[in-house]
């Protein structure tokens, strides 16, 4: 195989933000302070660690340690309660065709998630066998920014990150992917995802020729 493909999960094959706002809007409303749609956004492909600092600033809390940990267990069990529910017709347009024009193509796909759900999300609409291999946040040591998660990825794919090519809906996911030396694929916005390589709203966007055009564009 010449080039391998890289998946992002959240945003980008299934849409798990909104049950991560539903569980983070739980705890700030038990802490006592607003959390918008638009606060979530700062949450979006960040750790789940980070995720709560990032809430605990909104809401100009401090917390021990420990607390905090109680916070991160109880947000999970509330988030799971939603992801357990989840089933295939929650898969996000265009993510299936896609990944049946890469197995026509002969093209291998891993996915590189922040999530530790990953296993479990994919398993509930039915992909899990699909991928080469998952890369995600019980995987890795640095979360995006950081490109460890993607250059893994193309370890498992066995090519070198330059034959890599990475779908991402979050700015620090494209970022990642770029320090990676990879060929970066925004999902979503196209201002906010300003510097990756190439922009689509979403992935019945793309078009049905990408990869041939590709291959033949980089003189593959
Ligand atoms: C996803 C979400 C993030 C979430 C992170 C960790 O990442 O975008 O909002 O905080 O996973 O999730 P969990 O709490 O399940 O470990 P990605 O990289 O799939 O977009
Ligand atoms: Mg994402």
């Amino acid at each position: 195989n010449k080039i391998g493909v890289i998946f992002d999960l959240d945003g980008v094959i299934v849409d798990t933000a909104k049950y991560h706002f539903l569980a983070w809007k739980n705890l700030a409303d038990e802490l006592g302070f607003e959390f918008t749609e638009a606060h979530n956004e700062l949450l979006k492909g960040v750790s789940r660690v980070r995720s709560l600092e990032i809430l605990l600033d909104i809401g100009n809390i401090n917390l021990p340690e420990s607390k905090k940990q109680e916070y991160l267990v109880s947000k999970n069990e509330d988030y799971l309660n939603y992801i357990t529910k989840m089933g295939p017709e929650e898969i996000l347009p265009g993510a299936e065709k896609l990944l049946d024009n890469l197995d026509k193509l002969g093209i291998k796909y891993v996915l590189g998630s922040a999530s530790k759900n990953s296993p479990l999300i994919l398993k509930q609409v039915n992909l899990l066998d699909r991928f080469e291999g998952i890369v995600d946040g019980n995987s890795v040591n640095k979360a995006k920014p950081d490109p460890e998660v993607f250059l893994i990825g193309a370890k498992k794919l066995n090519l070198k990150p330059e034959k890599c090519i990475v779908f991402e809906d979050a700015i620090a996911g494209i970022e990642a992917a770029n320090r990676a030396n990879m060929t970066s694929i925004g999902i979503g916005n196209k201002e906010t995802l300003n510097a990756a390589n190439y922009n689509f709203n979403n992935l019945t966007e793309i078009p049905e020729n990408f990869f041939e055009k590709f291959l033949s564009k980089n003189n593959i």
